[in-house]
């Protein structure tokens, strides 16, 4: 028998003479290699440990990288990556300089699309097809796709064009009926029917032996079964949604089953048109506590592989369980709060939320431009929406923020969780652009706490404000900055934000934007002693300024003669260009810190803060820099 280990010199070449016993046994390595890899590296387990058998069968089958794969998410590209010669790098995953935690055309010929934000897959596939046909080529283009990403919006945009266009196309939908948590919707409810319909097409049963010998050669065999399926189809099939929109439906079958895998696509490769396979699996698949907890191990840190449980957990609450905890809070004496999520109801700390008002959570799938719309709709009706979207998703609903919120000032509460930079996701999952892309909106409210009792103060503010109120806030642990009796006095009152004073000193300015107003701090110590004394601002509110924060900044400006404001979103647009532009006819030294355009890699936290000179060494030493240049 042959070795079937994956290492750095496995390519899908190397499945095609493997039997399926063989690969079967592949299939056990690479389970445990991907527990191994993610309990130490973190990363997303269980939905990589369901698509194992299928995406072997894939690289049996098609014949990358001529043929085309694109990951929806990516989150579940591993054993893709483990397969395209990258096994020995696992170790590496989603750590700095070491492989991304998703598909990156940079990292290797065999990852066709950058992905991260779900849902686009099937709009890019179409697109490499539509080239492929234009240029004459007959190549393969096949989207895989997980059952929780077919409730994004862009799916039924590129599915209407992909049963018009008629081109030549392949979807796989992954339907674990898992989201994060589980998945919610008509169309999840459409797919659990097709599930529980009891009818897997297997190797023996599957649609061409079903349907007679019908001759395997192209649109034939598409008409022949089409005519046929037609006739058939209510009683084969359940719930035919995506034939009615012009694709050829095969399945269910059993996404753990190699041998029903590889007939099927088989089969799908020779049709034209395009064709939708839909395979079963389980999300964690063959490791029990992924398999018992699904959304625990969708995205976890490194773990104990016996025990199963995360290594480190901090003690001290992050900003999405103080977020979740207050708004539950509120939510007891305001009867119009109600949540909109979409599907992160975990993520964004909304899971008590749901527990105790389960009439009052609305998670609208992975539907950012939905949720927003949805909300603005509910304000218009006497409720207080508190959309909770991670930043960097809600780039997504740009539009929708902007005219179906803003333009009427609708009470809707932004709460833009994992603000900043995020670490190990990477370049798609960085929050680091929403200043810029909030900054010019008419009518919002942009605050930005820089600890856990801002948060919870700004929250109770955003309720009594009667407009658009966006709330950015980290990552993480939730600072605490009581130590500091400018904050802690206030805590808790209803209190409009404001440019607050923490440190006073005659040389610098240091003014903070949330989490790095806590940085400043550290800043100002490590000055103070090189003799460098800073004045720091907490900035709180980004805008609209009023005349008490202009004056707070102009004051500092004149006392000290030098700004620096630090900031973690890219500069341009930023918190930095607001204030630059208020002191635009002072005459002071203006110093922007934040990220540059670019898209920041994955990598810790920490680490990126460091490398990008945004960390309270990197800072202090560059702020001595233009200290004596000034001088
Ligand atoms: C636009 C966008 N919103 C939210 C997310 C966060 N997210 C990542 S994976 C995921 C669930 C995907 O479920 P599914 O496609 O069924 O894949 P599975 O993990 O179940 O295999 C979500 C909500 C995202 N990546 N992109």
């Amino acid at each position: 028998m042959k070795d079937v280990r994956v290492e750095e010199g496995f390519y899908p070449s190397d499945l095609k003479d493997l039997s399926v016993r063989e690969l079967d046994l592949l299939c056990d390595g690479i389970r445990a290699e991907l527990i191994e890899s993610v309990s130490a590296c973190g990363g997303h387990l269980a939905s990589n440990l369901g698509v194992v058998e299928l995406t072997v069968a894939l690289h049996r089958v098609f014949d990358a990288p001529r043929d085309r794969i694109v990951w929806d998410v990516g989150h579940q590209s591993y054993v893709h990556k483990m397969l395209t010669g990258r096994g020995s790098r696992m170790g590496t995953l989603r750590q700095y300089g070491g492989l991304s935690g998703f598909p990156k055309r940079s990292e290797s010929i065999y990852d066709t699309f950058d992905t991260g934000h779900s849902s686009n897959s099937i709009s890019a596939a179409l697109g490499m097809a539509a080239a492929r046909d234009l240029n004459g080529d007959n190549y393969h283009v096949i989207a895989v796709i997980g059952d929780g990403a077919m409730t994004g919006g862009m799916v039924y945009e590129a599915l209407n064009n992909a049963g018009f266009r008629k081109g030549r196309l392949l979807i796989i939908l992954n339907d674990n009926g898992m989201s994060i948590s589980p998945n919610r919707g008509s169309l999840s409810q459409h797919l659990s029917g097709l599930r529980s319909s009891d009818r897997y097409i297997g190797a023996k049963d599957r649609v061409k032996d079903k349907l007679g010998d019908i001759p395997l050669v192209g649109n034939s065999l598409v008409h022949g079964i089409g005519a046929i399926k037609d006739a058939v189809k209510y009683t084969l099939v359940p719930g035919v949604v995506f034939e009615e929109l012009g694709l050829t439906y095969l399945g269910p079958v059993d996404g753990h089953n190699l041998e029903d895998l590889i007939s099927v696509f088989e089969d799908a490769r020779e049709m034209n048109g395009p064709v939708i396979i839909h395979c079963v699996t389980k999300k964690g698949k063959g490791y029990r506590p992924a398999e018992r907890h699904p959304d625990r191990f969708h995205g976890i840190g490194p773990f104990d592989r016996e025990l199963g449980v995360a290594l480190k957990k901090s003690e001290k609450p992050d900003y999405s369980a103080v977020f979740g905890k207050k708004l539950r809070e509120m939510a007891r004496r305001d009867e119009r709060i109600v949540a909109v999520s979409a599907a992160m109801i975990e993520g964004t700390g909304l899971a008590g939320f749901a527990g105790e008002f389960p009439e009052r959570t609305f998670d609208v799938g992975i539907a950012e431009e939905h949720a927003v719309t949805f909300a603005a709709g509910m304000a218009t009706s006497g409720k207080r929406p508190f959309v909770a979207i991670y930043s960097t998703f809600m780039q997504r609903a740009y539009d929708q923020m902007l005219i179906d919120v803003c333009m009427q000032k609708l009470p809707v509460v932004f709460c833009l969780d994992r603000a900043g930079v995020v670490g190990a996701d990477g370049e798609t999952h960085q929050g680091i652009f929403d200043i810029s892309y909030m900054s010019h909106m008419p009518n919002l409210t942009i605050l930005a706490p820089s600890d856990e009792s801002r948060l919870r103060m700004m929250m109770e503010y955003a309720l009594e404000m009667d407009g658009p109120v966006a709330i950015r806030y980290p990552r993480g642990e939730a600072a605490d900055l009581s130590m500091y009796p400018e904050l802690t006095e206030y805590a808790e009152k209803k209190e409009r934000p404001h440019a607050r004073i923490l440190r006073t000193g005659s040389d610098v300015t240091l003014a903070g934007c949330g989490s790095m107003t806590k940085v400043c701090l550290e800043v100002s110590e490590l000055l103070a002693q090189k003799g460098i004394e800073c004045t720091v601002i907490d900035a709180e509110i980004v805008r609209p300024l009023s005349g008490r924060d202009r004056q707070v900044y102009r004051r500092a400006a004149q006392e000290t003669g030098l700004i620096v404001t630090v900031e973690d979103n890219v500069v341009t647009g930023g918190y930095g260009s607001l204030i630059e532009d208020l002191l635009r006819s002072e005459k002071v030294s203006f110093s922007k810190m934040g990220w540059p355009d670019a898209f920041v890699p994955h990598g810790s936290r920490e680490e990126l803060m460091k490398a990008y000179g945004l960390d309270a060494e990197s800072i202090a030493g560059k702020i001595e820099v233009i200290q004596k240049k000034d001088q």
